[in-house]
């Protein structure tokens, strides 16, 4: 089975990479130089930015110098689905973004997608390094690109710029952004907004020039983004657990040693460690600073955030038939054992 076989490998090379550091000096091992054009969407000043940032330090560092990532932020490089189109072309090296934009490449991807699938960051970290989140990772593989790891986007919340929402009924009407990805779509119809699916790099002009009302990010992006200067309410929604992921130009990663791979694949774990605290951390803070702003913050009732609930988990059923009942099954199986502290 290819997938198998790659996530297997992606083991060893994980293995090697410590092995890398640990035993020989960056100098013996088999590395040429390197330039690696790392695209990502959000701005420099971001947890993503941030994080990127480390990881090209990491790679200078491992390599001793010999591969050097030059790190494009703001979307420079194109939407996400843009730079997918050059990774897989061979044309663009690497990059981060939403999983929620590989939907179209990899299936699988939708699982990330289900609205409430985890209840904290802990069942996330534990899905997404586990052999669910490898196996879905791996279907990048056959595609023409290669997932490294994992990175916390975060719990995403609903702002706008209309009014206030307290129950499911004021979504009527309100033009809401959604990644370009059918689960989204058909989610927030489900709760009755005028979805429409943007780039993340269109977003800002959108909500400025009022060609959309609202959005839906973690706070983290809500700050970065200065979204607070374009919306004026938010309510605390939390409604899906959004990661990022790292991947690799498929041609070019066949192109390198193994020692090449290994760096790079030790350089996304430590970004990743990284990131995830970081973000964690900002997002601690995120939303107090958020109201400093002058954004209006509101939670949902808890017979609310029941019914908005009720709503959006009826698209499961779709992401399961989507993504397989055999990934399906092994995900809600593997959160059941967390939930019973096995
Ligand atoms: C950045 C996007 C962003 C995502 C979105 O490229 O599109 O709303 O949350 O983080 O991937």
């Amino acid at each position: 089975m290819k997938t198998l076989t790659l996530s297997r490998r992606l083991a060893l090379i994980a293995a090697a990479a410590l092995a890398v550091t640990a035993t020989t000096s960056a100098q013996a091992a088999d590395i040429k130089p390197r330039l690696i054009r790392f695209g990502y969407g959000l701005a420099e000043n971001s947890n993503q930015g941030r994080a990127v940032k480390v990881f090209a330090d990491e790679v200078q560092k491992l390599s001793g110098g010999k591969m050097r990532v030059r790190a494009i932020g703001g979307a420079a490089l194109g939407p996400d689905t843009q730079m997918q189109q050059a990774l897989i072309g061979g044309a663009q090296e690497m990059m981060v973004g939403s999983t929620a934009t590989l939907v179209g490449i990899a299936k699988e991807m939708a699982l990330w997608d289900t609205p409430f699938l985890v209840n904290n960051v802990r069942e996330a970290d534990a899905l997404l390094d586990g052999p669910v989140g490898d196996k879905v990772r791996g279907k990048l593989a056959e595609k023409g690109m290669v997932g490294l790891a994992y990175w916390e986007n975060g719990f995403r919340n609903l702002t706008n710029s209309k009014h206030a929402v307290t129950k499911l009924e004021d979504l009527n009407g309100i033009k809401l952004r959604v990644m370009q990805n059918n689960v989204f779509l058909d989610s927030f119809k489900q709760l009755g907004a005028n979805a429409v699916p943007l780039p993340y790099s269109e977003l800002f002009t959108a909500l400025e020039t009022n060609a959309v009302d609202g959005q839906e990010n973690p706070y983290n992006t809500i700050l970065s983004a200065k979204f607070y200067e374009v919306q004026k309410y938010l309510t605390v929604t939390n409604h899906v657990y959004s990661p990022w992921i790292v991947t690799v130009s498929r041609k070019f990663w066949d192109g390198l040693s193994k020692d090449e791979q290994a760096v790079l694949q030790q350089a996304a774990i430590k970004s990743r460690d990284f990131e995830r605290k970081d973000t964690r951390d900002e997002a601690a803070k995120a939303l107090a600073e958020l109201k400093t702003k002058g954004m209006q913050v509101n939670e949902l009732s808890a017979a609310e955030a029941a019914r908005m609930r009720d709503k959006l988990t009826r698209v499961n059923a779709g992401i399961a038939t989507q993504v397989g009942m055999d990934l399906w099954n092994e995900t809600q199986g593997q959160l059941a054992k967390l939930r019973a502290g096995k």
